[in-house]
């Protein structure tokens, strides 16, 4: 069936941004930045307008500062060169007739002293390793002993996700989606099972929301709010985190965002890249609260995509994986053709591989 009255194919007003279509490309760590400068490959030109069709692509996640690293090979937001090696990447998108957001990135204790300044520790809330692994030159590491950031250390890194907002718009973006989700630096904060801090930034949950909030406040002074969103992943365990009560905690950082009128939240349902129903979650009521696009993310097909659309559960849906093999997601899903399946080993790191070379089916 090709059908244009398809829900995924109708268009989606974002603030001022009309989006062609409501399905959204996920933010996919690829790790093909330049070694040594972190800066976008030629080759991610050429991988993100071939997905330019897209209603909306969110970069992968892009770090905001060297210390905001966890994985080689990761492109960055903060140097010249970087800020130039992402403009190729919107020019070609937007020439394609794209829209894309940058993801900005501090991925707190999910990183490795091969990758922070001066090989130092890791930063997050409170010094508590992740008992999980990142990627670094050598292969998978452990990740590093954290230690606990001093409360007058968070104004410097509220302001390098202002810096990147600022970069990011001299890179040609049209927004940014900061990364909250996935056991980063952000849900670092949020959640009470890594952090224990005693002063303002830990405890209850508007102590704990108030470190995205304040990166939220100091990035709408750079963007319109309309073109800030932000991840999140309530329930998931990703990277090796919880929260003895989720809806408490989403629950207010998400009315708080409401009043700040926000673009979106981009939530990721259930556990990341896995069971939609790992913990029960009303995801009706975090949209409800929220006055802003409800993106939803996680495993979707086409069949649930057009069903969550048809009832109104969502207004855009996020697919991940499934653009990595399939550049023309967009005009797959308008046919119900089938979807290739990429290859894992290519998922991380090398070049055009698994990368640039997936067809289109106009061309295979
Ligand atoms: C896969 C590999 C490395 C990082 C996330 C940024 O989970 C990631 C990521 C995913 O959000």
């Amino acid at each position: 069936m090709v059908a244009n009255d398809s829900p995924l194919l109708q268009p989606f007003r974002l603030g001022d941004l009309t989006l062609s279509n409501r399905v959204v490309m996920a933010p996919l760590t690829r790790n093909r930045a330049t070694h040594g400068s972190d800066v976008p490959s030629e080759l991610a030109a050429t991988y993100y307008r071939q997905r330019a069709s897209a209603g909306l692509i969110v970069s992968e996640g892009t770090q905001i500062s060297q210390q905001g690293q966890g994985y080689v090979w990761t492109p960055g937001m903060y140097t010249d060169a970087q800020i130039e090696g992402w403009r190729r990447a919107t020019d070609a998108v937007h020439e394609a007739g794209g829209r894309i957001f940058a993801q900005l990135w501090h991925v707190g204790r999910i990183s490795h002293v091969s990758l922070q300044p001066n090989s130092g520790a890791p930063v997050a809330p409170s010094a508590i390793r992740a008992n999980t692994r990142t990627f670094i030159e050598s292969g998978f590491a452990e990740t590093s002993e954290p230690r606990a950031l001093e409360t007058a250390e968070i104004p410097g890194i509220v302001a390098d996700f202002a810096k990147a907002a600022a970069n990011a718009k001299r890179a040609g973006f049209d927004g940014v989606e900061l990364h909250g989700a996935n056991g980063y630096l952000i849900d670092q904060f949020l959640r009470d099972g890594t952090n224990k801090r005693a002063d303002a930034y830990g405890g209850s949950v508007e102590n704990r929301a108030r470190f995205a909030l304040e990166i939220v406040d100091a990035v709408v002074k750079v963007w319109p709010a309309s073109r800030v969103g932000i991840r999140i992943a309530p329930v998931s365990p990703a990277n090796d985190i919880a929260d003895s009560n989720p809806a408490a905690i989403f629950g207010h950082l998400v009315a708080k965002l409401s009043e700040r009128k926000i673009g979106y939240i981009h939530v990721v349902e259930g556990a990341t890249q896995g069971d939609r129903n790992i913990a029960p979650f009303d995801w009706a009521a975090l949209r409800r609260a929220f006055s802003g696009a409800y993106i939803g993310n996680n495993g979707y097909t086409r069949e649930m995509a057009i069903a969550a659309l048809a009832a109104g559960r969502v207004d855009l849906v996020a697919f991940g994986r499934p653009f990595i093999a399939n550049p023309d997601l967009v005009e797959r899903l308008r046919r119900g053709a089938e979807l290739a399946i990429g290859d894992r080993a290519t998922f991380y790191g090398g070049g055009a591989k698994g990368y640039t070379d997936y067809p289109a089916l106009s061309e295979a």
